[in-house]
């Protein structure tokens, strides 16, 4: 059985992408619960086109809880084993648009519908119609008036201004709050304003996490510090630029990580090394594929003291469409972690070890920065954790560490698990002045917390 979970307040979210929900029930059970992760982000459950593309969970058809991840019951007692796992459930909501005529036909669970008429819940006057581009098209995002109230990839675009359409919606939301839903993923945010989505919030039968997605885009006049009012907001910016040091530049410029990189507020960031957008669309970002890498990047992100941390969780793609391992009939395959497809990053030994470290260091500040002015950091939080990265390419070894940890012997969660007061990986003595040393391989890493002390 996996070690008790670290002691902390979990914040940590894996998001789950496009997992069924008898796995995602599983999942809670078996491993997130167990390993301290606080919340599961799912992708859309509402009812999409059929198609084997990824994509068509974002082209709604009706707001009925069936989707090829699973029906209405299954939803429901995913929910309830997560919340038994002590794990919170996050839902992607798709609120900005409908689906568009690219796919017509019944939806996955049989609704009727076509462009702009979706019986009994929406009628072309409940879409906007913009006027522009020919097809109502967004094209120039350096126009407020027209990412909002222009079409997103042709998907026909809700008029969230409308009492209607926003009591429509907040029904969809209520609905997945009475399933015992704790928060949602707000889905295009920058296409709708802020008001919208505050009028929105503002009808839900109980509070519920909020995190909008707003892609920041250099000049830009929609921001995403407009939409903080509404709850956490992700930041872009972030697998970006993280992916950037790691790759060209150098992990040593990452000591003021967070702010002074002109980001948003720490308590309104929701941050990811990669997310299923980037992964597939924005060149350079880090992801599954970069194996070693990647999880020193995500075990930057869940030591560094920034925002709230989402883990990836991808199945593997060879082309940019390519839907979830599914059945004959369009059924998204029971996840079987590190087989079939399904990569499993939330369950790596590196990243699943750091949640354990970023629930133990909870709300300590970053002490004794260190770095080499290349790619060698160190630093601790507070005296509850320690992390060094070495990512150069040679080994570093003999070198002593200030942690300020207690003095102790501690189990290097990097390389090995602790159960009770064995380790499987290397043991690192702490000294009495808080000092330890280590030799680090190229591009691998050490980390101690007190969640982890024999
Ligand atoms: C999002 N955030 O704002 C999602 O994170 C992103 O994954 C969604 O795009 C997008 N907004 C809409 O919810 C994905 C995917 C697109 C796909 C759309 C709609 O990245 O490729 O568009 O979902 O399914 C696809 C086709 C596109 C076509 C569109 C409509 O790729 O060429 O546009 O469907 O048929 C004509
Ligand atoms: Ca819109």
């Amino acid at each position: 059985p996996a070690a008790a979970a670290p002691a902390g307040p979990r914040r940590v979210i894996a998001n789950l992408f496009e997992w069924n929900w008898v796995s995602v029930g599983n999942e809670c059970t078996s491993f997130l619960g167990p390993r301290g992760y606080g919340y599961v982000q799912v992708s859309p459950p509402q009812e999409h086109v059929r198609g084997p593309e990824w994509w068509v969970a974002y082209q709604p058809v009706s707001y009925r809880i069936e989707s090829r991840k699973g029906t209405r019951a299954q939803f429901a007692a995913m929910v309830n084993a997560c919340h038994a796992a002590g794990v919170k459930v996050i839902v992607d909501a798709v609120v900005n648009h409908m689906a568009n005529e690219d796919k017509n036909g019944p939806g996955w669970a049989g609704s009727a519908w076509s462009h702009y008429n979706y019986p009994g819940i929406y009628q072309t006057q409940d879409f906007h119609h913009c006027g522009r581009n020919g097809n109502d098209d967004i094209v120039n995002y350096g126009d407020r008036y027209e990412v909002q109230n222009c079409e997103l990839v042709n998907l026909a675009d809700l008029n969230t201004g409308a009492d209607y359409v926003r009591g429509r919606l907040a029904a969809y939301l209520n609905d997945l709050l009475s399933l015992g839903v704790d928060g949602f993923r707000m889905d295009a945010s920058k296409h709708m304003p802020a008001a919208d989505i505050a009028n929105i919030k503002g009808r839900l039968s109980r509070s519920a996490y909020m995190v909008q997605e707003v892609i920041f885009g250099a000049g830009e006049p929609i921001t995403p510090g407009e939409y903080t009012g509404n709850g956490d907001v992700h930041e872009f910016r972030y697998g970006k630029d993280l992916a950037r040091m790691f790759r060209s530049e150098r992990l040593a410029y990452l000591r003021d990580f967070g702010e002074a990189w002109g980001y948003l507020p720490t308590g309104s960031a929701a941050v990811f090394v990669d997310n299923h957008d980037t992964q597939r669309d924005v060149a350079g970002v880090l992801t599954y594929r970069d194996n070693g890498i990647y999880a020193l990047a995500n075990a930057f992100m869940l030591a560094w003291p920034y925002g709230s941390p989402t883990v990836m969780s991808s199945y593997e793609f060879s082309s940019r469409d390519q839907g979830p391992p599914s059945d004959a009939s369009g059924r998204t395959n029971n996840a079987t972690c590190f087989t079939g497809g399904w990569r499993c990053e939330h369950r790596w030994q590196v990243i699943a070890n750091m949640v354990g470290f970023r629930n133990a260091v909870e709300g300590t500040p970053v002490v004794n920065w260190y770095d080499n002015g290349n790619n060698h950091i160190a630093f601790g939080r507070g005296s509850a954790g320690f992390l060094t990265i070495n990512d150069e390419d040679g080994a570093i070894n003999g070198r002593w560490y200030d942690s300020n940890l207690p003095a102790g012997r501690y189990c290097d969660v990097i390389h090995g698990e602790r159960t009770g007061s064995t380790c499987t990986g290397p043991v690192i003595t702490v000294d009495s002045g808080g000092w330890f040393t280590a030799n680090i391989a190229a591009h691998d890493a050490v980390a101690l917390h007190i969640g982890a002390k024999l």
